[in-house]
């Protein structure tokens, strides 16, 4: 009878609408007219600087047209179906990871990384605080997920996120989808762009650095900020240990690499190295930074680096003059940086200019090999767009399709028709301009930052869903839109709203996931096996064993759970004892997960089938305090609990 936990809800609460409500307008469907967006400065930036007035007047232009998915509409999963694709969704600001089913767009799971959770514990067992580390901050900003790949394949091991608020970087693990390590960069302010080495494979995790700081940061320098620095990080993918940073002139934004595990790039703003807005808005270019991998670890190699203050990391010079870096001029204020699937080109996206720069990774080759001298050389496109490009997303029919932020809408091109605008030749590389709702940020395709970019689907993060929903007081959520891009046309098929604030996704098809995923824990799971370890030295067996083992003023209590009972149904401790409380989940029934929760002692966990959590606390309030099960795991789950003693 414990097998069936909430069926009838799970199944019934699809999160997409009917499609009918989307608005690929008619005369969105016309190219849009250059000319009209080289009005881009001025509207731009009172766009931008001045948001309000500019987004407060889109959404009341917006016609909702009537759809031509009148049928059965493509995101459409009926109950107890599963989606074709596996979404892993940044939380943004919430600094967790998300779950969905794509084309449904249900949220499925969340996965806390960088943020407390009471669902699962985390932050609070002794299993996530030594993830997280001592005095780990209350939360984290987190913009980007990448998962790791084999030769430009996803190879289904590791998901990586960074953390902007906390300059950190961590890695889950993708057959239990749980947080396995947290890096804290040394010797930079908030990591922003993050990207993962292709070729061979992941390998490395690129991190950027994108707040300019005193080297070392150690109370000066308020009035000298000519002498702040920014630094592009590696990591090595399989320890989460830093291999070695470079130095750059300006401050990094977003950040790829390449196909050929040659380069990684990143964009630059403020070049001006300015710390206020006027100063960072000064110059016309900013630029694009290529990093020589071979050459970087030719030097680490070769000693030539130095160390900052107590940081073992290998710390380079890549300012301008530098033979590891190559400094790619770009109209002004850059934002995302995407690679092509065909392995030959990347893409800066304009931002406060209506361009996409587009460049080829074999004159960065020419530029290294000596054979090009001015780098501008290796820009082989520069389409206009409209007002706002940030980020970039491909297709593996020669396409791409970038989000225009202050036109809310999402811009289809095709690549080879831009690159030979740009050579002169009259062309319209502009395939089509579909309305989304409202402000896009990142857009992501499925597969699309591999090889294997499938040409399916296309998802549209949107700032600002205003109008699209039941009004939720002042704080609005996000609208993450899925576009159908399998046709020759974009076709909107659903909106989902989403909580603060998804920047960027990824789209993954759920053979691969479904693949390495576990349905119950492995007994030898590294995760706990700390845990494990330190039981077997009281001599108890975990799988078995109920029993309290007192240390002095350290008391562990050990107990199985197994549906609907704990092994101890009651123990003693006394006021003031440091108390470790470890349950193991004894049950092997799939999704038969238990919870451990203390009463008025602000603790609770989640142990799944043969899974072992732990928590550690000072029995600081004498009485009896109830802890009882958490997840409906029974008929009898109510009853399911037990009593501390806490004596005085
Ligand atoms: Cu990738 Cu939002 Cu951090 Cu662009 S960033 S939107
Ligand atoms: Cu165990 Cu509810």
């Amino acid at each position: 009878m414990s097998d069936h936990k909430h069926d009838e809800h799970a199944a019934s609460n699809p999160t997409s609408p009917a499609t009918g409500r989307t608005s690929p307008a008619a005369a969105a469907d016309l190219p849009g007219d250059p000319a009209r967006r080289t009005f881009i400065r001025g509207s731009a930036l009172a766009g931008l600087v001045g948001a309000g007035g500019l987004i407060g007047g889109l959404g009341l232009e917006r016609t909702a047209q009537a759809s031509d998915h009148d049928k059965m509409p493509e995101d459409h999963v009926a109950s107890g179906q599963l989606d074709e694709y596996y979404g892993f969704w940044s939380g943004g600001q919430s600094g967790e990871m998300r779950i969905l089913g794509v084309p449904s767009m249900r949220e499925l799971m969340r996965i806390p990384v960088f943020n407390p959770d009471f669902a699962i514990g985390w932050g609070i067992t002794n299993e996530s605080k030594r993830v997280l580390g001592k005095g780990f901050p209350a939360g984290g900003d987190a913009h980007h997920p990448h998962g790791s790949q084999t030769h430009g394949h996803y190879d289904g091991r590791y998901l990586f996120i960074n953390d902007k608020a906390g300059t950190r970087v961590a890695r889950i693990r993708l057959d239990v989808m749980r947080t396995d390590k947290i890096t804290k960069i040394p010797n930079v302010q908030a990591i922003h762009g993050l990207r993962v080495q292709r070729e061979p494979r992941t390998g490395y995790v690129f991190a950027n650095a994108e707040f300019r700081i005193p080297t070392p940061n150690d109370g000066r320098d308020l009035d000298a900020p000519a002498k702040y620095q920014a630094m592009f990080t590696a990591l090595n993918g399989d320890t989460m240990e830093v291999a070695w940073q470079v130095i750059v002139d300006g401050n990094l934004d977003n950040t790829d690499c390449d196909y050929a595990g040659k380069y990684a790039a990143s964009t630059c703003y403020n070049s001006e190295g300015a710390v206020d807005l006027a100063g960072m808005m000064r110059s016309e270019r900013d630029w694009v930074v290529v990093f020589n991998l071979a050459r970087i670890e030719a030097a680490v190699k070769a000693g030539k680096f130095t160390r900052i203050g107590s940081s073992k990391v290998p710390v380079l010079d890549g300012r301008h003059g530098s033979p590891l870096t190559m400094y790619i001029p770009v109209p002004k204020s850059p934002h995302g940086l995407n690679a092509s699937p065909d392995g030959k080109y990347f893409a800066a996206n304009g931002k406060l200019s209506p361009t996409v720069t587009l460049m080829a990774w074999s004159k960065v080759d020419d530029y290294f090999a000596g054979r090009l001298k001015d780098p501008r050389g290796a820009v082989v496109a520069e389409p206009q767009l409209g007002l706002g490009p940030l980020h970039t997303a491909y297709d593996n029919r020669g396409n791409a399709y970038t989000t225009l932020f202050i036109d809310s809408q999402m811009a289809k091109w095709n690549i080879a028709d831009a690159i030979a605008a740009y050579a002169g030749k009259k062309v319209n590389y502009l395939r089509q301009k579909l309305d989304v709702a409202y402000q896009p940020g990142h857009c992501h395709t499925s597969l699309g930052e591999t090889r294997d970019a499938d040409g399916k689907w296309l998802v549209s993060l949107n700032k600002f869903s205003k109008d699209r929903f039941l009004p939720t007081g002042p704080l609005h959520p996000d609208l993450d839109q899925l576009i159908d891009i399998s046709g020759d046309k974009m076709v909107l098929v659903a909106d989902a709203p989403v909580f603060s604030e998804p920047h960027d996704a990824i789209i993954l098809p759920r053979r691969m996931v479904m693949d390495k995923i576990k349905r119950k824990w492995d007994r030898k799971d590294p995760f706990f096996a700390e845990t494990v370890a330190q039981a077997r030295k009281h001599g108890v067996v975990l799988e078995k064993d109920s029993k309290v083992v007192r240390a002095g003023r350290k008391v562990f209590v050990y107990m199985t759970s197994s549906a609907p009972k704990y092994g101890l149904s009651e123990f003693k401790v006394k006021k003031g004892d440091e108390v470790t409380v470890v349950v193991t989940n004894i049950d092997q029934v799939e999704d038969l997960t238990h919870g451990f929760c203390l009463t008025d002692y602000g603790i609770n966990m989640e142990i799944s089938p043969q899974e072992t959590s732990s928590v550690t606390f000072v029995a600081n309030q004498p009485g009896v305090y109830w802890y009882y099960c958490t997840f409906f795991c029974h008929a009898l789950h109510l009853e399911m609990r037990g009593r501390m003693l806490v004596e005085a």
